[in-house]
C-alpha cells in the first residue's frame, strides 16, 4: 500500500464520521509506519477540510462538523497523543509554553495537537483549553513564568482576539520574556506582522521548531 493510499483512507475514515473507523484507520497508519503529525497533517486534516468546505457549501451541517471532530479527537486521545508523547526524551523541559484556543471560539483539535507535539519535542506546556479570555493568557503566563504563549483561533471573528493577546502582553511590558506565537488555518503571515506577534506556525510540527526557535534566540 503506498503512502498516498494510506493518507485518502486516513481521510476517508474522517468522512465516515465514526470514531472506531478513524480509530483502526489511524492504528493502520501508524502500523504502515505514518508518524503521529503525518497522520494528522495528510490524512485526518484533509479529511476534516473537506467536511469545512461541504459545510460552507450547504452539503453538511453542524452535527456533521461535530461528529467528525468527535471522532478525530477520539483517535487523537486513543491513539495518536499517547504515540507522539512517548517519543520525549527530554528530563529537562527546554522551556515553558502556555497555550490555548482564545475567547469566543472552541476549536480545539489543532492546539491540542500543537500541545502533544510540544510535550514530545521537550518542552513544558501547560494548556489552558479552548474559549480562553485574554487575561487568563496573562495570568497563568506570569504564574509558570512561560517562555512562549500559543494562541490558536480559527474563526474570522475571534482572530482579533490574537492582537488583543499581543496587546496584554505589551501593556504589561511581558514581551521581553514572553514569546508570543500564533496559529490556526485563518493566521498569514501578514497577519503575524500586522498584530505585531513573534511567530506563527501552520502545522504542529512546524509550531515545535518554532518555539525552538523563539527559545534560542531568547537565550
Ligand atoms: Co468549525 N468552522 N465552527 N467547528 N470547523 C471551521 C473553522 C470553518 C472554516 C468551516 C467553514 O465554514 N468552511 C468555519 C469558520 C469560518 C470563518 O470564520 N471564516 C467554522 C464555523 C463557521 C464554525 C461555527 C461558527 C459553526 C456554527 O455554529 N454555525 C462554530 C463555531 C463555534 C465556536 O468556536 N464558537 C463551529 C464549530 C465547530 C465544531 C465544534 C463542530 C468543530 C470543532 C471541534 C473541536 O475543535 N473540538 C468544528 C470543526 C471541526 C471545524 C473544521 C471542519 C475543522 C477544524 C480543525 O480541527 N482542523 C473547520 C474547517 C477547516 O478548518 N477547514 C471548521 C484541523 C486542525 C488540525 O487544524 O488549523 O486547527 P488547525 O490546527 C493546525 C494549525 O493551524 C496549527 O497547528 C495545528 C496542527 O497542525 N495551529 C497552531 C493551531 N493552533 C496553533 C497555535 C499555535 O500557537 C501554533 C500553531
Amino acid at each position: 500500500m503506498t503512502k498516498e493510499a494510506i493518507y485518502h483512507e486516513l481521510a476517508d475514515s474522517v468522512l465516515s464520521f465514526d470514531a472506531d473507523v478513524v480509530v483502526q484507520a489511524s492504528r493502520k497508519g501508524l502500523e504502515m509506519g505514518l508518524g503521529p503529525t503525518e497522520i494528522i497533517a495528510d490524512g485526518l486534516g484533509k479529511g476534516l477540510e473537506t467536511i469545512g468546505k461541504k459545510f460552507e457549501e450547504g452539503e453538511f451541517f453542524l452535527m456533521h462538523l461535530m461528529a467528525a471532530a468527535d471522532a478525530v479527537k477520539t483517535a487523537m486521545s486513543e491513539v495518536l497523543e499517547p504515540e507522539m508523547v512517548k517519543t520525549n526524551t527530554e528530563t529537562k523541559p527546554l522551556g515553558r509554553v502556555v497555550i490555548g484556543t482564545v475567547a469566543g471560539d472552541i476549536h480545539d483539535i489543532g492546539k491540542n495537537i500543537v500541545a502533544a507535539m510540544a510535550i514530545a519535542g521537550g518542552l513544558e506546556v501547560h494548556d489552558l483549553g479552548k474559549d480562553v479570555p485574554v487575561a487568563e493568557f496573562l495570568r497563568k503566563a506570569k504564574e509558570v513564568r512561560a517562555d512562549i504563549v500559543g494562541a490558536s483561533a480559527l474563526l474570522s471573528t475571534t482572530l482579533p482576539i490574537q492582537h488583543d493577546i499581543v496587546r496584554a502582553f505589551d501593556s504589561e511590558r511581558l514581551r521581553g520574556n514572553v514569546k508570543i506565537m500564533v496559529g490556526g488555518a485563518p493566521v498569514t503571515e501578514e497577519w503575524v506582522r500586522e498584530i505585531g506577534a513573534d511567530s506563527f506556525a501552520e502545522n504542529a510540527s512546524e509550531a515545535v521548531k518554532v518555539a525552538k526557535q523563539l527559545l534560542n534566540a531568547k537565550s
